[in-house]
């Protein structure tokens, strides 16, 4: 059934781990800590009681890990909550403290994609600025869906750049499924309208609609990305069923700021973070978690196709933070 589609709670065996392994996080080792670590040096904690001192250096590894000033303060009042009035027991105490703080605030925005069973075909508009992975996303939904049993088209509404229809015909011709591409130069709105036309014709399920990456400030092209959704819904009043936000975590606070500002222009309803492999925190997600209240779809972790998966709170928090079983690991 396509009902659940992409809903799967649980992933494939082994991206936990990949996740963990790459974010590179939650190892018992202060000594070498970047900062970034939020699992790392907690051993300090043990057999204390938190007091002002600890808080402070607290706040200070979790704003490094980019979970920003707001996020970290709820953070902070949740781990006080906690530990009120005893002392820390061992660094899994501290860690499941740390981890369960986390996980409370990523748990709202963890609401999977589900393409439902109707209408036809569903709408994915994927925006975003220049390079945060918005094609490779829209190719890795793609194989995602296929594999799923739900048919697929793609719409090249990035007609900015020749390279960049070229770039979805890629995905397009690795996934076996039909791109709806006009020239460069042509109106995206355009493009949508008649790939949309295109997939209800041919029965598609999902139609995954490429745009051209823009930063939140250029007021003429998100007026342009208003005109997408104003024709898309000429189609159908519902339309586009899925307005998703590609961002880099390595941009930091940056790509918080990017989500605000889609947000306000042309209402998110799913984001996807990409590059958590690549100089990505992680702790940028508890910043969008705290600030933004729309759901994270995916998480990617590289540049192929098996490189993205549900995301999943409890999964992130243990990654970010560490495990007992890894701790047990690294001993
Ligand atoms: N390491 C890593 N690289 C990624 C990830 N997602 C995308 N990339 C890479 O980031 C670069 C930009 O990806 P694109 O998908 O072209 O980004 P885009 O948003 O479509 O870019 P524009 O169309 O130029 O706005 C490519 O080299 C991708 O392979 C990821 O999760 N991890
Ligand atoms: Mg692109």
């Amino acid at each position: 059934m396509p009902s659940d589609s992409t809903s799967g709670t649980t992933s494939r065996p082994g991206f936990f781990a990949r996740l963990k392994d790459r974010l590179n996080i939650g190892k018992d080792s202060p000594a070498q800590s970047t900062g970034s670590k939020l699992g790392g040096a907690l051993d300090w904690l043990v057999g204390r009681k938190l007091d002002d001192a600890m808080i402070e250096e607290l706040e200070t590894s979790l704003l490094a890990a980019d979970v920003g000033v707001d996020a970290a303060e709820d953070i902070i009042r949740r781990i006080r909550k906690k530990a009120s009035g005893r002392s820390i027991a061992s660094v899994e105490d501290a860690r499941a403290i740390l981890r369960e703080s986390i996980r409370e605030i990523l748990e709202p925005r963890a609401r999977p994609l589900v393409i439902p069973d109707a209408p036809r075909p569903f709408l994915i508009l994927m925006v975003g600025v220049n390079g945060s992975g918005k094609t490779t996303t829209i190719g890795k939904l793609a194989r995602r869906l296929r594999e799923q049993g739900l048919k697929v088209m793609l719409a090249a509404g990035d007609t900015y750049r020749a390279a960049a229809i070229e770039q979805l015909q890629v995905w397009g011709e690795r996934n076996d499924v039909p791109v709806i591409t006009q020239q460069t130069g042509a109106d995206p709105a355009a493009v949508i309208y008649d790939a949309f036309e295109a997939a209800r014709a041919r029965g598609i399920d999902v139609l995954l609609a490429d745009t051209a990456g823009r930063l939140q400030n250029k007021a003429h092209l998100m007026q342009e990305l208003q005109k997408v959704v104003r024709i898309a819904r000429r189609l159908d009043p519902t339309a586009p069923h899925e307005i998703m936000i590609v961002l880099d975590a390595s941009l930091g606070q940056n790509a918080v700021a990017q989500a605000l500002q889609f947000h306000a222009a042309i209402g998110l309803t799913g984001i996807t973070m990409t590059k958590l492999d690549a100089g990505g925190k992680g702790g940028v997600l508890i910043a969008l978690a705290e600030q933004l209240d729309v759901p994270v779809r995916f998480i990617g972790v590289g540049e192929q196709a098996a490189d993205m998966d549900v995301f999943n709170a409890g999964e992130f928090a243990a990654a970010l933070v560490g495990s007992a079983a890894q701790s047990a690991e690294s001993r």
